[in-house]
């Protein structure tokens, strides 16, 4: 059975350490195994290095790290390499590790049968005794009281102590992650070319003349819409770009319907637009009549929202006959994974509106799932995690809910935000999205070219009949 220590933790640990990957094993701990310094001895001398973990009630987590045995033959143990911490504070984390005074006192431990683990001459950290002794003078304390530390509560809840040993840990992320919930093929560097390969060599029909298929990007500001077009435009240009303004207004930054292209490094366009809108703000933002005007291709290329006054036919630009060419195809809906449980029921409201219309006009819908790297550490560190990340699969299938779309069209992505180059991991995952949303646009297109070729040949019959 493990103990209470967290693979974080150990990483902490680790890096203070600092020889190198280290195994924990749990030889003690007074909830298990009772507190008395008998059972201490027993279990964890002659064990090499160990670490001793404190908890109190308080939330504070703190100890020290023995570099050599525990023995029971009394007597100071001088090391230099031993030393105390902290983890956390309040229950938050709060890492500082206290070294040995350079030229005080080298009494790292204390050794003695009828005592807990002990470090420090004073001692600087007792156990097992009632009282925890501030009067310790062998570790720099860093201005930091033994009172600060423990939140002035000495009750401990669990001490623990692990033996430390040179090896590689199976960290439990790895063991928690080992099963996807959605398949993916393996992620590597031919996967990102064969995505790249398939959205390069994309093309609608040629039959109904498109020349572009025409992605709507919709939902509430600072969902990541423009920063979404930012990622793919990054991913083909080589390098990271910023055409669409992205950032962190209350209200939508973009007001203008930009139909983006995106181009590879040779500047040859690829053959679909992703359209950046206004946000979804709850009384301002798009409205139900816009969307309308969007979906069926009236609202003009660069058309510029008016906040107060609605397009009408009438507006300068307005395109009364639209072609295939210019309605939408697929409308992606980005929502922050992080913000899923806080949105207004009003902009719920806006959005299953909009799917109204959607769904009359047999438009597919898509949920481009954004910020996914703030629900998951594993998945910040690492973008292919994201199918392993129980946190992602419980967000997908809460946004599937929210506007009754099936899990399959809910798409997680981590936007280029903050990273100065490409990752490989993240485009991936932006390309699978981008990729997806493609094929539905093409099954629209391809739904469209039968209709249109049924109601040719009905013509044709009744020419014929006639
Ligand atoms: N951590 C994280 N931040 C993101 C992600 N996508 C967007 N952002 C940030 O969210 C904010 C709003 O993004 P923006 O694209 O302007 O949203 P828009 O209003 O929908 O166009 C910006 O500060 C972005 O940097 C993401 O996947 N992960
Ligand atoms: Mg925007």
């Amino acid at each position: 059975m493990g103990g209470k220590l967290s693979d974080k933790d150990m990483d902490q640990l680790e890096r203070w350490i600092g020889t190198g990957p280290k195994i924990f094993t749990l030889l003690y701990t007074i909830t298990r195994d009772g507190c008395n310094s008998t059972t201490f001895h027993q279990k964890c001398d002659n064990q090499g290095p160990t670490v001793t973990v404190l908890y109190n009630q308080q939330g504070s987590v703190y100890g020290g790290y023995a570099p050599v045995n525990w023995t029971s033959s009394g007597g100071w143990i001088n090391n230099t390499t031993a030393f105390l911490y902290q983890l956390r504070l309040n229950g938050n984390d709060k890492t500082t590790k206290f070294t040995l005074k350079p030229a005080g006192y080298l009494h790292a431990l204390y050794h003695c049968q009828s005592y807990g683990p002990t470090f420090g001459s004073g001692h600087d950290l007792p156990t097992f005794r009632n009282t925890v002794n501030s009067s310790g003078h062998s570790y720099d304390c860093q201005g930091i009281s033994a009172d600060q530390i423990i939140n002035g509560n000495s009750n401990v809840t669990e001490l623990e102590v692990y033996k430390v040993a040179d090896g590689k840990r199976q960290k439990t992320v790895e063991k928690e992650c080992s099963k996807p919930w959605r398949k993916t093929r393996d992620w590597n560097e031919q996967l990102l070319n064969e995505l790249t390969e398939d959205i390069v060599s994309f093309k609608p029909l040629p039959d109904l003349k498109v020349t572009d298929a025409r992605i709507l990007i919709i939902g509430p500001v600072g969902a990541g819409k423009s920063s979404f077009y930012n990622t793919i435009n990054s991913v083909f240009r080589g390098r990271i770009t910023q055409k669409a303004c992205s950032g962190s207004a209350e209200q939508s930054l973009t007001t203008t319907y930009t139909p983006y292209k995106v181009k590879v490094k040779s500047g040859a366009p690829l053959n679909f637009r992703l359209c950046d809108t206004r946000g979804l703000e709850e009384s301002q933002g798009l409205d139900v009549l816009e969307c309308n005007y969007l979906l069926d291709g009236n609202i003009p290329n660069y058309y510029q929202f008016n906040p107060t006054t609605l397009i009408s036919p009438k507006t300068p630009g307005f395109k009364a006959s639209p072609t295939t060419n210019d309605v939408i195809h697929c409308a992606v809906f980005v929502l922050d994974a992080t913000t899923l449980e806080v949105l207004s029921t009003k902009i719920i409201e806006k959005m299953k509106g909009f799917q109204n219309l959607m769904n009359q006009k047999g438009i597919p819908q898509i949920i481009l799932l954004t910020k996914i790297d703030k629900l998951c550490k594993n998945v910040e560190k690492d973008a292919s995690l994201v199918f392993k990340s129980p946190e992602v699969e419980q967000h997908v299938e809460k946004a599937s809910q929210l506007l009754g779309l099936p899990r399959a069209n809910v798409l997680p992505v981590k936007n280029y935000e903050n990273e100065n180059e490409l990752d490989d991991n993240i485009s991936i995952l932006a390309l699978l999205a981008l990729r997806q949303i493609l094929y539905f646009a093409e099954d629209f297109l391809d739904h469209m070219l039968d209709k249109k070729n049924d109601e040719q040949s009905e013509m044709e019959k009744l020419k014929v009949e006639n």
